[in-house]
């Protein structure tokens, strides 16, 4: 288990904002009145086939929501990091070159920070193309844990006059996926996500920051606020796999049942 190198960031919810696909071109679009009509410009593209194991978005009817809580009840606590580097940017406010890692944030047995999904739902509401950022700041990552999507972005920028990159593995296998320079304060650099799953972000040139993003393959996925709350809404009635995953604690599962325009509820605890 790993224990000093990470740092203290704020949990931050991704507020999900809901852009939904265009709609699939017509089909019975009138040919051409005359033949001697100039060739209108060409349609919109044929959507392409989605792959067997690709997400499926469209409105969903009779939606419900699956909320709860998660919670904590062992003894570990969260570790600190020892400032080496640029103190004056990273540790403006420490008393002591030191400060909590922010991998166990625990208040009133409520455990923050954990993502939770449903890894099966393979058609449902639309996909989430929001783009989800990863500030330096205080030579800390903020949000400490965030949702991204796969198929969508993620953005990485430097709040700080001191140089930072994003370097994201993804877990699964410790495989390097990109590095992203950021030597300028304001600088803000895109990249897409194409792969989903745990992605674990690091700063090769302060050894405490750490981040995770979870690539989601659906956009059934929250990360748990402050009081361990979650919610998942726009969810297809059906029995469903909820998943919880925690950067210290690991996975654990469980199945819900949901009714149409129901609101279903699950409580994890590590
Ligand atoms: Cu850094």
């Amino acid at each position: 288990m790993r224990t000093t190198t990470l740092c203290s960031i704020a949990a931050l919810l991704l507020c999900s904002a809901c852009n939904k696909r265009p709609p699939a071109p017509a089909e019975d679009t009138p040919a051409p009145a005359a033949p001697a009509a100039p060739a209108a410009p060409a349609g919109q593209p044929a959507a392409e086939p989605a792959a067997a194991d690709e997400y499926q978005g469209a409105p969903v009817t009779g939606g419900g929501t699956i909320t709860g809580t998660v919670s904590y009840g062992g003894k570990e606590k969260d570790t600190k990091v020892i400032i080496t580097k640029d103190e004056a940017t990273c540790c403006a406010a420490c008393k002591v070159k030191e400060k909590m890692a922010g991998s166990i944030v625990v208040s009133g047995g409520k455990l923050a920070n954990a993502v939770v999904y449903l890894p099966d739902v393979m058609k449902g509401k639309p996909m989430e193309k929001a783009t989800v950022t990863l500030d330096n700041n205080g030579c800390e990552f903020a949000p400490h844990v965030a949702i991204g999507y796969k198929g969508a972005s993620i953005a990485a920028k430097n709040s700080d006059p001191v140089l930072h990159n994003t370097h994201l593995f993804l877990s699964q296998g410790n495989k390097d996926l990109v590095n992203i320079a950021l030597p300028t304060q304001g600088q803000i650099v895109e990249k897409p996500l194409k792969k989903g799953g745990v992605v674990s972000v690091k700063c090769d040139a302060h050894e405490w920051m750490q981040a995770y993003v979870f690539v989601a393959n659906n956009p059934y996925a929250a990360v748990s606020g402050k009081d361990g709350s979650f919610k998942l809404d726009g969810v297809p009635a059906g029995e469903h796999m909820v998943k919880v995953w925690h950067e210290k604690f690991g996975e654990k599962d469980a199945k819900v049942k949901v009714e149409a325009s129901g609101a279903a509820k699950i409580d994890f605890a590590f």
